[in-house]
């Protein structure tokens, strides 16, 4: 665009929003081009924050008319890059849509803003004694078009589900400026497409999420923390069986691995939480019995040469190691770390971390591999610490192969974003590929919404035979 047109496009969208809520100023918009762990840098023609649906629809049609990229973005926490606009799009923010609207106690719902942060709906919902079913360590920042936008995962998918199966209901404006309303106080609404459901993990390519109707939840009356070395991840979750057999519910199952303790331990400056070391920690939070402790201390005793070492807590303490992984791994790198949100079937993650491990140690001993995350879902991070970019290529193809030859997923709660549309195709077929492009296409015909992201053109998957799997030498 030429620095007229720009001017032009710059000064109508300042009559839309106000000029204080258009930024085009470097140091204004730096926050809003660089990702969280610093690997995804862009840059932007401006970032613009309207404060109502009506001022999304503005910006909707100005974008369409100048043809220019839209690239909507929340609390900036994802770790795809999804949000980032590398060519230019403009940023629209969410910041400004952050209004509760309404918390429904009876029907057990809230409905809010986009730009309304996890924290903020999860104190809300206290306030009516509910719950809100979706957390992670982002949650200050982390914001409800977010998680929808990119089907967020965390801890409690275990007992709540994704963030999909907790969306009832969705206002979002689409990139010719109309305004799509879905909004039922209630679940059974079965009329056509679950539009919904298809706007959570679309990450910013089908509509802008202006606002959301949420479920909530009773919140179990006692939980308690327990946090166990073990050998193996098959004692890990033989341990997480057992607890439920002995008739509790679990409310999270985290996996760490002695590296990313040590890891924290050190960044956070704390003490061991355990007498023993181990190679792997459980971190469980478990409730459905008036004496929960009791039942897992039963447990663990039953469990015998399971366990190595054991703790239980009535709190968040021990949820502290499990937390400070992100920012811990973020400090300690030297490059931006790599990050690889995947998932195996349960059974299969022994083997899969196994030949990971094996083939980094052999082939790249100078990178670090910290594994942590959602036992219970199969659902690990891998993360790189000091990998040069043409190194962590190479690892990244050779992970999301050993992902595919067990089975499993390339993006597990993170979404595709830029980091993982080059290998959409190991993760979908090309039939998929051309539903979700006509989808798209349909959608938004102009195609400006979020523009250079998913779903990708793709080559054929080359899976890797789970006993040969190699890191191929170059
Ligand atoms: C978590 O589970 C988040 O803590 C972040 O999904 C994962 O930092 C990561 O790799
Ligand atoms: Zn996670």
């Amino acid at each position: 665009m030429s620095p007229e047109a720009t001017a032009r496009f710059v000064r109508a969208l300042s009559d839309i929003v106000g000029k204080a809520h258009v930024f085009t100023d470097p140091d204004m918009t730096a926050r809003y081009v660089i990702d969280w762990t610093g690997r995804w840098h862009g840059g932007t023609t401006a970032v613009v924050r309207p404060g109502r649906t009506e001022e999304v629809v503005g910006v909707m049609r100005l974008c369409r008319e100048f043809g220019i990229g839209v690239v909507a973005q929340g609390g900036n926490t994802g770790l795809v890059g999804g949000s980032i606009p590398m060519h230019g799009e403009i940023v629209l923010s969410s910041e400004r849509l952050d209004a509760i609207e309404a918390v429904d106690p009876i029907a057990r719902t809230l409905a809010a803003g986009a730009g309304t942060t996890v924290a903020e709906a999860q104190t809300a919902a206290q306030r009516v004694g509910l719950t809100f079913g979706v957390d992670l360590a982002s949650r200050d920042s982390a914001t409800l078009g977010g998680i929808v936008a990119t089907n967020a995962g965390g801890v409690r998918v275990i007992k709540y589900g994704d963030t999909r199966a907790q969306l009832l209901g969705i206002e979002a404006v689409t990139s010719d400026g109309s305004v799509l309303t879905r909004w039922k106080n209630f679940t059974k609404d079965n009329v056509g497409y679950h539009l919904p459901g298809l706007l959570a993990g679309s990450e910013g390519t089908l509509a802008v999420i202006t606002k959301v109707l949420m479920k909530l939840h009773v919140p179990p009356t006692r939980t308690e923390v327990m946090l166990a070395g073990v050998e193996t991840i098959e004692s890990a979750l033989a341990l997480t069986d057992a607890l439920r057999r002995a008739g509790l519910t679990i409310e999270a199952a985290e996996l760490m691995t002695d590296d990313g303790m040590t890891l924290v331990l050190q960044h956070r400056k704390l003490r061991h939480p355990l007498g023993d070391s181990a190679p792997y920690y459980l971190l469980v939070e478990a409730s459905g019995s008036p004496d929960v402790a009791t039942v897992l201390l039963e447990t663990l005793e039953q469990a015998g040469d399971l366990v190595v070492d054991a703790t239980l807590e009535h709190g968040d303490r021990l949820w502290e190691f499990r937390e400070s992984h992100t920012e811990s791994v973020n400090a300690a790198s030297v490059t931006p770390p790599v990050k690889l949100d995947v998932a195996t079937p349960v059974a299969e993650l022994e083997s899969f971390i196994g030949v990971l491990r094996r083939e980094i140690d052999s082939v790249f001993p100078s990178v670090r591999l910290i594994v942590f995350g959602h036992l219970a879902d199969g659902n690990v991070h891998v993360n790189l610490l000091d990998a040069d970019p043409a190194v962590a290529q190479r690892i990244t193809e050779f992970v999301f192969e050993l992902v595919v030859a067990h089975n499993g997923s390339i993006s597990a709660e993170h979404g595709v974003g830029r980091s993982k549309a080059p290998w959409i195709h190991l993760g979908r077929s090309a039939v998929d590929i051309d539903l979700m492009k006509a989808i798209r296409h349909g959608v938004d015909p102009a195609h400006i919404l979020n523009p250079h992201i998913l779903p990708a053109n793709s080559a054929p998957p080359t899976a890797v035979a789970r006993s040969s799997a190699r890191i191929p030498p170059r």
